[in-house]
């Protein structure tokens, strides 16, 4: 409402005197409620609540299960070592070095406190390149660089762990970036955003 209005709580009694209202821990504040929207997704049925937005990136981010179409790049497996459960990668097979892909969260409301949000990252391959991780405040439409993790970390999953706070609601960005060769397939899987820091 863009007019001064007023917020109250009616309680009516019941039929006797058994019927004491309680109320405790009445918070307000700018912005939708803290659990409008879910990051957390293991990609084994569907991009959840994120979207895959192709930057210049030949392929944009896609699941996939079992291993990427190229030897030396990619993971054989989801992160649970599963060749049945899935993940997303970005493909990057005819494509040009420093081409984008982004996989873009949906909008979490501001808060106070922290946020960890955590990952597993797949970045096998001679020739790979980076995956960054951002957060966009939808408010002052300002990027922030949160994370970089830069060339081949090696034919096994890792897990990431990064602390995002934020007074203004704003959106989780992972952008892919693809290395000078064919060899720099990037896969993600099992995200999870919770309450509180890393
Ligand atoms: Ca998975
Ligand atoms: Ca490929």
């Amino acid at each position: 409402s863009e007019h001064v209005f007023e917020v109250s709580f009616e309680a009516i009694r019941g039929r006797n005197y058994k019927s004491d209202i309680a109320l405790d821990d009445i918070k307000f504040q700018d912005g939708p409620c803290d659990n409008s929207a879910s990051l957390d997704c293991d990609f084994d049925v569907d991009l959840c609540e994120w979207k895959s937005v192709r930057g210049t990136n030949r392929y944009p981010w896609r699941r996939r299960t079992g291993s990427t179409p190229s030897r030396g790049t990619g993971p054989s497996g989801d992160s649970t070592g599963s060749t049945s459960g899935s993940y997303v990668y970005m493909e990057t097979s005819y494509s040009r070095p420093r081409r984008t892909a982004y996989l873009v969260s949906p909008e979490v409301a501001p808060s106070s406190r922290s946020h960890c949000l955590s990952f597993f990252y797949h970045m096998y391959g001679k020739t790979m390149g980076s995956l960054n991780v951002i957060i966009v405040d939808k408010i002052k439409k300002r990027y922030s660089l949160l994370s970089t993790i830069t060339g081949n970390q090696g034919n096994v999953w890792h897990y990431k762990e990064v602390t995002i706070t934020s007074l203004n609601k704003y959106q989780v960005i992972f952008q892919g970036v693809r290395g000078n060769g064919y060899r720099s397939d990037i896969a993600i899987d099992d995200i999870e955003f919770r309450k509180g820091t890393c």
